[in-house]
């Protein structure tokens, strides 16, 4: 999600930290219903594709296919469990906005919810995408130290113009990260779970590499904002995760001052593949990057 195109001040009616009220009672039945349906389809493909941590968010927090939920009510259960709430946001907000408001756990997440013809794609973060993809994970208190600590470094990345190298990060881990388990792979990133199809592409099909994450790995490959990704990266542990993102990143961004990127789609050779993807998805749509 790139931040760049919302200009530097909050719209009317936003706060200067861009928050606004979720105004719960003032959504439709056609705007609920569309959460319900989501849901639905959602929590019954999820099952056996999700992490724990995110299934047991989902109950932890009680989020239900009765409706677009009511922020309130999520933070009171939040609050208590790792000390995030959730705010209100008109869309976008500009990047610092967002690094200080996770810095101090507080999760932006869109008011609006898409239309029933907008089912599976939309460009902006919803309620849907940000309440039912973000928030189970940070009832996690290890997931929700990562992200904390992700906000910090969002406001030392924009500082020392590495920004786009830590967009990465937050891309191919809190978006699009799978996770290894006992029982197999398991999905957590937020852009997966909130989608029906790439809940299924990025764990049963052949088409996509799966490869160990890699911190610096990471910060080298661009992603894709318009498909599905053709690389996912696989943490052992969200505890590894957490140790990964509290070194000190100004060495690893000098250090990636010398290094390329890897091109999207492409395997290196230090890395740990888990699956070699046939890519066959990608280049079937032969739009070259
Ligand atoms: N704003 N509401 C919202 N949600 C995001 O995910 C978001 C954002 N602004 C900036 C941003 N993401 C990204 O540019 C950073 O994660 C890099
Ligand atoms: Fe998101």
């Amino acid at each position: 999600m790139d931040g760049s195109h919302t200009s530097s001040e909050p719209p009317s009616g936003a706060g200067a930290d861009w928050t606004i009220d979720q105004g719960w009672d003032t959504y439709s039945r056609a705007e609920h219903q569309v959460w319900t349906t989501l849901y639905e389809r959602q929590t019954a493909l999820l099952q056996d594709r999700a992490c724990e941590p995110f299934l047991r968010g989902l109950e932890a927090l009680d989020l239900h296919g009765d409706g677009i939920p009511d922020f309130r009510q999520i933070n009171a259960q939040l609050m208590g469990l790792t000390g995030w709430q959730v705010v209100a946001v008109p869309g976008l907000v500009p990047d610092a906005v967002f690094f200080e408001h996770l810095a101090n756990r507080r999760f932006p997440a869109g008011r609006f919810i898409r239309t029933r013809d907008q089912l599976d794609y939309l460009q902006e973060p919803d309620v849907f995408h940000d309440v039912f993809g973000h928030v189970p994970m940070l009832t996690d208190p290890v997931f929700a130290d990562y992200m904390a600590a992700y906000g910090r470094g969002g406001m030392r990345a924009l500082s020392k113009g590495h920004l786009a190298h830590l967009a990465r990060l937050y891309w191919h881990t809190v978006e699009f990260g799978l996770m290894r388990t006992d029982a197999g792979l398991r999905i957590y990133g937020a852009g997966i779970v909130s989608s029906r199809a790439e809940s299924v592409f990025c764990l049963d099909d052949p088409s996509p590499h799966r490869l160990d994450f890699d911190l610096v790995r990471v910060m080298r490959t661009p992603y894709r904002i318009d498909d599905f990704q053709p690389t996912y990266f696989v943490i052992p542990s969200l505890e590894e995760l957490l140790a990964a993102s509290l070194q000190d990143f100004g060495p690893i961004y000098e250090a990636l001052e010398s290094l390329d990127d890897i091109p999207i789609g492409e395997v290196a050779r230090a890395d740990g593949i888990i699956h070699r993807g046939s890519q066959t998805y990608h280049l079937s749509r032969s739009d070259p990057q």
